[in-house]
């Protein structure tokens, strides 16, 4: 009897164990196969890409980049450093210039260069970013810790306001002036106090980008020149991403003159006729380019 009860328990065991194993593999999840391929190394920054790269698209940093034409180029003052460029409502550009002694706020002639309104800034000034908000005119000052308020058509200087960091490029998207510090921040100002209102870092595959210098808001995007770059970088302002860079090499004048200041700075972008300008500090000419999305 004894052994009939060791049979019907060795039996029961192993009816239990199947179970088990019957039980255990009925509920396991479908084998998934990207499970099993190798480990991901995308980034939280490349996973955000806005475009993907095709095969042949040259890229940078993980970032696409697109090539220009030019379709026309135009005379520039070879003695502006400059440091900020914009259009006002007329299509005359407003150019600020740099270097302490040599600072101004212009109104220039597109089509013949010719300067046909000067501030000139007080010798410790060294002027940087500009911009136009309806009927103002700021410009931003290096390390002066000042931005200045212009009538838009006198040149009257209104009104200042301080700044907390240096001011390289300003900008202005509709509703908040844009300013750069050469770091890799982008701040945003409110019109009326001039105080930071929130800031982004900008940021390609290859991490944090630095030395942003002068802006420009374009459809959405800021356009931005980097210091001693002879890319624009297109950034996307919510989330600080660069989703493409544009390749300006063939018009950096710093290759062709003895100057190694003569950097690519200067992106102006005419909302009415959609034309988009470039230049540089010390530069002879300014370009009108169309940008190559293919
Ligand atoms: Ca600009």
């Amino acid at each position: 009897m004894k052994k009939t009860y060791k049979v019907i328990a060795i039996i029961c065991t192993l009816a239990i164990a199947i179970g088990l194993v019957t039980f255990t593999l009925l509920t396991l999840p479908p084998l998934n196969l990207q499970q099993t391929a190798t480990p991901s190394t995308s980034t939280s920054a490349n996973t955000h890409m806005a475009t993907s790269p095709n095969l042949k698209q040259p890229t940078f940093h993980g970032v696409p980049v697109y090539s220009y034409r030019a379709i026309q180029v135009y005379p520039h003052d070879s003695s502006a450093f400059t440091q900020g460029l914009t259009f006002d409502d007329d299509g005359c550009l407003i150019e600020s210039t740099g270097l302490l002694g040599n600072s101004s706020l212009r109104r220039v002639n597109l089509v013949d260069g010719q300067v046909l309104q000067k501030f000139a800034l007080a010798s410790d000034y060294f002027g940087e970013g500009v911009t136009v908000v309806d009927d103002r005119v700021i410009q931003l000052t290096w390390r002066n810790s000042v931005g200045f308020v212009y009538d838009k058509c006198t040149f009257e200087l209104l009104n200042t306001f301080s700044l907390d960091t240096e001011g390289w490029g300003l900008t202005y998207d509709g509703n908040f002036l844009i300013i750069s510090d050469g770091t890799s921040a982008l701040y945003f100002l409110d019109l009326v106090t001039y105080q930071v209102v929130k800031s982004i870092n900008v940021y390609d595959v290859a991490g944090f980008v630095k030395n942003l210098n002068e802006l420009e808001y374009v459809n959405g995007f800021v356009y931005a020149n980097i210091w001693y770059s002879s890319k624009i970088a297109v950034i996307n302002p919510i989330t600080g991403q660069i989703t493409a860079y544009i390749d300006l090499a063939d018009l950096d004048q710093r290759y062709t003159s003895e100057n190694s200041m003569a950097v690519l700075n200067g992106i102006a972008y005419n909302s009415q006729t959609g034309q988009l300008y470039v230049t540089g500090k010390l530069w002879s000419d300014i370009y009108e380019i169309e940008i190559l999305w293919t």
